[in-house]
C-alpha cells in the first residue's frame, strides 16, 4: 500500500491506563505498539490523541454515587457508559507508554477535558456537536484520508472513524493495530455502523504489501 501526502495516521489513546496494568486496561492493549511502529514509517503525517479527563469527570462511575464501572446512565446528551477513573490529567495513567516511539507525530490532540461531557471521538465530544477542532486542522493541512489505529477499537477508534466519514474524510481502520474492550456487543455494533458509514477495515497483510 502506498501512502500519499494527503494521508494521516491517527493513533488513538495509546495510553498507560488502556494498557495491561492500567485503570481501564484493554485486553492486550500493549500489543498495538508493534504494529503501530511497523506502520508509522509509511506515513508522512502522524497525529496522536490523548484521553485527558479532569479528576471528577462525568464519565467516571466514582462521580455518581451508587453507580459502578460499566453501568450505563442517561445524560443530557444521551446514554453514557460509566468507566473506572482513568486518564486523569497529569497522571502516569494518562501518559503515553514509554515504549511508544512516534517522535515524528505532528499533533497531540487532547479530548475529554470538559468535566460534563465525555469524548470518545477525536472529532466530536459525545454530544456529537462540540467539536475538538481536529476536522479543521486536517482540512487546513489538506489531509483527507485518515488511517486509524489504537485503543479502543470499539469506542474511541470506532467513533473517530464514524465521525471522520460523517465529516467527509476517508476512514480506514488498521485492524491489526487496534484492540477492543468488547462491552455488551460493542464490537458487533460498531462494525455494523462501519459497514453503513463506509469505514474501511484494512488487515495487516494488505498494509505491508
Ligand atoms: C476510551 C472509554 C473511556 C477509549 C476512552 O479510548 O476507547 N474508552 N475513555
Ligand atoms: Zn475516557
Amino acid at each position: 500500500m502506498r501512502i500519499a501526502p494527503t494521508e494521516v495516521l491517527l493513533v488513538i489513546d495509546v495510553q498507560n491506563d488502556f494498557c495491561p496494568g492500567g485503570a481501564l486496561a484493554v485486553a492486550a492493549g500493549d500489543e498495538v505498539l508493534a504494529p503501530i511502529h511497523r506502520i508509522a514509517p509509511h506515513f508522512e503525517h502522524i497525529v496522536l490523541t490523548q484521553d485527558w479527563h479532569p479528576a471528577h469527570h462525568i464519565s467516571f462511575a466514582a462521580s455518581h454515587p451508587g453507580k459502578h464501572p460499566f453501568d450505563s446512565i442517561d445524560l443530557a446528551y444521551g446514554p453514557q457508559t460509566l468507566w473506572p477513573v482513568h486518564c486523569v490529567q497529569g497522571t502516569h495513567g494518562a501518559e503515553f507508554p514509554s515504549e511508544l516511539r512516534l517522535p515524528r507525530a505532528e499533533l497531540i490532540l487532547r479530548k475529554g477535558f470538559r468535566p460534563q461531557i465525555d469524548s470518545y471521538s477525536a472529532f466530536f465530544e459525545n454530544d456529537h456537536t462540540t467539536s475538538t477542532g481536529l476536522a479543521g486542522y486536517l482540512r487546513e493541512r489538506g489531509l483527507t484520508r485518515v488511517f486509524l489505529a489504537g485503543l479502543a477499537y470499539d469506542f474511541c477508534v470506532g467513533f473517530s472513524a464514524l465521525d471522520a466519514r460523517r465529516l467527509g474524510f476517508e476512514a480506514l481502520i488498521l485492524r491489526e493495530a487496534c484492540r477492543a474492550i468488547d462491552l455488551h456487543g460493542s464490537v458487533a455494533q460498531i462494525e455494523a455502523a462501519f459497514a453503513k458509514a463506509g469505514v474501511a477495515i484494512v488487515e495487516g497483510a494488505e498494509l505491508s504489501s
